[in-house]
């Protein structure tokens, strides 16, 4: 059978899913984590990695994709400081290849990587779900309201995050997609030197909120963005979950397109079910669960010849467990399986 690379994003020790639990579901080869104890911009210590890395291998999971090394906004701003923290982004590059990491997530959105306005909808099965409604998101508008964005009220202080927003009024869309190119420019050549993909993230939802310009939203704007360095190295985390949510992106078409062209190395399989003119809920990974395909995502892969890393993306809290939303075992599990099976049957389908 063709080998799919299956793994599960792990939050390291304090994630209420173990190790053992993720290395009991079927064929999971491996995980997804990233060193929490440093603030972005500073350098992930050798021993952190490799306390990772000797957790995974010690359940029998490799460690080989990082998500994410997160972008300094100054970076994303284009201040003059942007130059050292590009040059801690090459170490942390190399400290990771070093360890055998192969592919590095990442994103460049502006202050917020993502939003919901609610993080457990009750669904009338008793499961909850994130879920996003425009009119809710922009009513939180932290530029004139008290900061309540679920999720984000506890990571910036509301000055703090007012001063930031403010930054951010002299980048418009063009001189964000100039400060992602300057980033790339810094680091793909080590990522050329090193084996280590980088694989951006979308951003999610994939329109601008706020007055925050965000560009990785859809098929035009991800063919600029692997343009902007030609390497194999600067390619895509595909989210259909996140991209899946606009209409206008045919999530299929996509992932063909840019599986042929060797720059899809990380796929998040996520399905959504669209409510209403920028309103979704996140669902089971089931097709007819939500507004995606994911049996025809998973075909158009497997014909593109995808050879780079799955991971079953958020999940809904089921089985009464209690923890991180979206990061749960059970859904997450179970998408994991039903991913598998899809890709078995094509496989066999094939022969
Ligand atoms: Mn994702």
């Amino acid at each position: 059978m063709k080998k799919l690379n299956m793994t599960f994003r792990w939050y390291g020790e304090n994630d209420p899913v173990s190790l053992e639990y993720i290395s009991q579901i079927p064929a999971m080869t491996g995980i997804v984590s990233a060193v929490y104890d440093v603030p972005v911009g500073k350098e992930w210590s050798d021993e952190s990695i490799a306390k990772i890395k000797n957790a995974a291998n010690a359940n029998n999971l490799a460690f080989e994709v990082v998500e994410s090394v997160p972008v300094h906004e100054d970076i994303k701003l284009g201040k003059s400081s942007r130059d050292e923290y590009i040059e801690v982004y090459r170490r942390n590059i190399k400290k990771l290849a070093n360890a055998g990491v192969k592919c590095i997530c990442y994103n460049f959105m502006p202050v917020f990587d993502w939003l919901r306005s609610d993080l457990a909808h009750k669904n009338a099965d008793g499961s909850t779900s994130l879920i996003y409604r425009d009119a809710q998101v922009l009513d939180m508008d932290p530029n004139t309201k008290e900061l309540s964005l679920p999720g984000w009220d506890e990571s910036y202080t509301k000055e703090g995050l007012r001063a930031l927003l403010d930054e951010y009024k002299s980048v418009d869309e063009e001189k964000l997609w100039e400060n992602m190119k300057y980033f790339l420019n810094g680091v793909i050549p080590t990522c050329e030197e090193c084996g280590v993909n980088m694989a951006i993230h979308p951003d999610d939802p994939p329109w601008g909120i706020f007055g925050l310009p965000r560009v990785i939203t859809n098929a035009k704007n991800l063919e600029r963005f692997v343009h902007l360095v030609d390497s194999p190295c600067n390619g895509l985390t595909f989210c259909t979950g996140s991209l899946g949510v606009s209409k206008e992106n045919d999530i299929v078409d996509m992932v063909r397109h840019f599986t042929e062209m060797g720059r899809l190395h990380f796929l998040h399989v996520r399905n959504i079910l669209i409510t209403g003119d920028r309103d979704f809920n996140e669902t089971s990974h089931k097709s007819e669960c939500g507004s995606l395909d994911i049996y025809e995502i998973m075909k158009a892969a497997y014909e593109a010849g995808f050879n780079g890393y799955v991971r079953p993306d958020h999940g809904r809290m089921i089985w009464g467990e209690q923890g991180r939303p979206g990061y749960g075992l059970y859904d997450r599990a179970l998408g994991a399986a039903y991913i598998n099976g899809i890709w078995e049957a094509i496989d066999k389908a094939h022969k």
